[in-house]
């Protein structure tokens, strides 16, 4: 008995730890099969010994904590939660169960999104809520964050007077590799996975980054539609697709179990293949007047199931693990793996993310370790086989010393990443003049990786101005550099000096200026010097840009003049000059408030800048125009008691319009 109530006292401090990590972090140590592993261990340990059971158990909460950033909603109707089943004969089980309360059931097989679930309330079609699940009965509202997917109907056409729906919230796989490939770049930590990610995105207190996240959501229950019956929910799926919402994909009808179950073995076949991630398929009876019969448990109703798909886990032998330096001096420890086959592709390499994740986990070279693709994506280890573990194999440490330069490294308080102390250092060095050379950035022709390296370990390049300094005869020495090729480079270093100040402002690496917030910041300011002299306060006022971008920028600028005066020499352009077309709308700022629906809020803001207008974020006496949409609130009331020209979408068609003779009628 001792022996258990141990197990059950480590199961619940173990289960209390990585519940914190998944929902309270958003950083996952342990992929979800494993955390609802040991969850169905403590459950049953828990129904074999009932008397055990305490009140901080975490089987007795039913769903994630509400956290307290956001306004708190109670759902008019609750968002039940599924009961996840393991095996086969657990879905026949539940198949018995609802054949003894109903006739003939049939069910509707679909897949289990992996995002988040939330629910979105429509008044005269009219979206007018977005709310998170939070634990079913009460939930945050995110509605900014929710209208910025645009896949979510502002509006709807015929719609009942109250209608509620609920879905997944959920990042594509394209947009979360795009999204970790872009925060590795900056420095920043990396999402474990896409669920997380999406968390991340819908809970950001700043609409405007949830927005560059490019969420998603697929919709799979109708909660509410006054006044509208439906017999079954496949028809109100079909009722919610003609209405315009993304409804789950391959929903079918199903009258045995055994087919319902042979569709569920098809979904996850088909797993690798779907642009998002799934974890499980779902059961569900299909005819809605059955469901009351069957009823609910304190927890879950009884007339659907979830059956949890298994990862999948090869294992292989850990050969090496190697330290990678990163733009920012991050260094981080990666595996060297014997090459095994897993869901479909060859894993040769895995993050091991940091020192705290070798050591919790005591991965040491020479291990056989257990490798999956979390969200089946992200190679990772999730443990050793320590049966095969070798005599002598010792625990590893984390170098003291930068791999790159053999500077000293730190640990900053609070954080689990180590750094090298040398802001000259050649990995750091390296990884910067690739960014600023990169496509998107300078778009230097022929400045790959590998001439970067070979610049940057001939001390010929110790920082991205470095690069306007070469002269052909330094280039064409280095090996397999013909005459020629060294030529195109400095013809591709000298082209360079022509692009627009976006790209400067981007290539240059800032923490949070990615691509597009470099674009706005540079056409809104226009030169570089007003740039590095805008505060905080100036940098937020901007559409596309949040406090945490704000802070960086000006952090940035205080010790750069020196960088900065290098490449200015060099004849770098320092100036905003893109596409502007057209200068009819030069000096004058624009405010863009309400659901606009003919474009998006990116699109206007194009529109704007081409014209030579500028986009600012928060209404003031500097305001020209506030362009509102529907639904606009207070920033439209603050306009009309500024006395400000409010346009409508139309109105503001016509002004940005070619038509010459639109005249506006204020
Ligand atoms: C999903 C998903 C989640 C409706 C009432 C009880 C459970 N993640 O894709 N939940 C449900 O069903 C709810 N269906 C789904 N497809």
């Amino acid at each position: 008995m001792d022996q258990i109530k141990q197990e059950l006292e480590q199961l619940k401090q173990t289960i209390q730890e990585h519940s914190t990590r998944y929902y309270v972090q958003d950083a996952p140590t342990i992929s979800d099969y494993e955390y609802d592993m040991l969850m169905q261990r403590l459950k049953q340990i828990e129904a074999e010994h009932p008397e055990l059971i305490t009140e901080d158990s975490p089987t007795q909460r039913v769903g994630g904590a509400v956290s307290s950033q956001f306004e708190e909603y109670t759902h008019p109707i609750p968002l039940d939660s599924l009961q996840d089943v393991f095996s086969e004969e657990e879905v026949f089980a539940f198949d018995a169960r609802v054949r003894e309360g109903v006739e003939n059931p049939t069910y509707v097989v679909e897949c289990k999104i992996d995002g988040l679930s939330v629910s979105l309330e429509y008044e005269d079609g009219k979206l007018v809520r977005g709310i998170t699940r939070g634990d079913g009965v009460k939930g945050e509202v995110v509605t900014p964050n929710i209208r910025t997917i645009r896949s979510v109907p502002m509006s709807i056409p015929n719609a009942p007077k109250r209608l509620i729906v609920r879905g997944e919230v959920y990042m594509p796989h394209e947009v979360f590799l795009e999204l970790n490939e872009v925060r590795e770049d900056r420095g920043e930590a990396l999402f474990a996975n896409p669920r997380n990610a999406a968390a991340g995105s819908l809970r950001q207190l700043d609409p405007k980054i949830a927005a560059e996240r490019k969420l998603d959501i697929i919709i799979f229950n109708l909660q509410l539609a006054e006044g509208v019956e439906f017999k079954t929910h496949r028809e109100s799926l079909d009722y919610l697709k003609q209405a315009g919402f993304r409804t789950s994909p391959f929903y079918q009808g199903f009258s045995t179990i055994e087919e319902a179950f042979d569709e569920v073995l098809r979904l996850g076949e088909l797993r690798g293949e779907l642009p998002f991630q799934i974890d499980g398929a779902v059961i569900k009876v299909d005819d809605l007047a059955q469901r009351p019969l069957l009823g609910k448990t304190s927890k879950f109703p009884k007339w659907a199931v979830a059956y949890k798909y298994p990862p999948e886990q090869k294992q292989t032998v850990l050969r090496d693990i190697v330290i990678q330096v990163g733009r920012t001096g991050v260094l981080t420890p990666n595996a060297v793996l014997e090459p095994v086959r897993v869901a479909g592709v060859t894993v040769s390499r895995a993050t091991l993310h940091n020192r705290d994740f070798i050591k919790e986990r005591d991965i040491r070279i020479g291990d056989t370790v257990v490798v999956q693709k979390a969200g089946d994506i992200i190679p990772e280890i999730v443990r050793v086989v320590n049966e095969k573990r070798l005599d002598g194999a010792a625990p590893f440490e984390m170098p003291t010393e930068c791999p790159a330069c053999g500077a000293p490294v730190y640990q900053e308080e609070d954080e689990a990443a180590v750094r090298c102390q040398n802001s000259m250092c050649p990995a750091q060095v390296r990884r910067n003049v690739i960014h600023f050379a990169s496509r998107g950035a300078m778009d230097i022709e022929g400045l790959g990786p590998a001439l970067v390296d070979l610049l940057v370990s001939e001390n010929l390049v110790s920082n991205p101005a470095d690069l306007y300094a070469l002269r052909i005869s330094d280039v064409a020495m280095l090996p397999r550099m013909g005459e020629k090729s060294a030529q195109n480079l400095m013809d591709g270093i000298e082209k360079s000096k022509e692009n627009d100040l976006g790209r400067l402002l981007f290539a240059l690496g800032i923490r949070h200026v990615g691509q597009k917030t470099a674009k706005v910041i540079s056409q809104y300011f226009g030169s570089m010097d007003a740039i590095a002299k805008a505060s905080e306060e100036e940098l937020c006022a901007i559409e596309d840009v949040g406090p945490a971008t704000a802070h960086s920028l000006v952090n940035w600028f205080e010790t750069a003049d020196e960088y900065l005066l290098k490449l200015r020499e060099a004849g770098v352009n320092m100036n905003d000059i893109s596409e502007v077309t057209d200068d009819r709308l030069a000096g004058s700022v624009f405010v863009l408030t309400g659901s606009l629906s003919a474009f998006t809020r990116d699109e206007a803001s194009a529109m704007i800048a081409r014209l030579g207008g500028k986009v600012a974020s928060s209404v003031s006496k500097k305001t020209n125009y506030v362009v509102a949409g529907e639904n606009a609130g207070s920033k439209l009331t603050k306009a009309q008691e500024l006395g400000i020209t409010v346009l409508s979408e139309s109105e503001f068609l016509q002004l940005v319009g070619e038509e010459e003779e639109v005249q506006l009628t204020f």
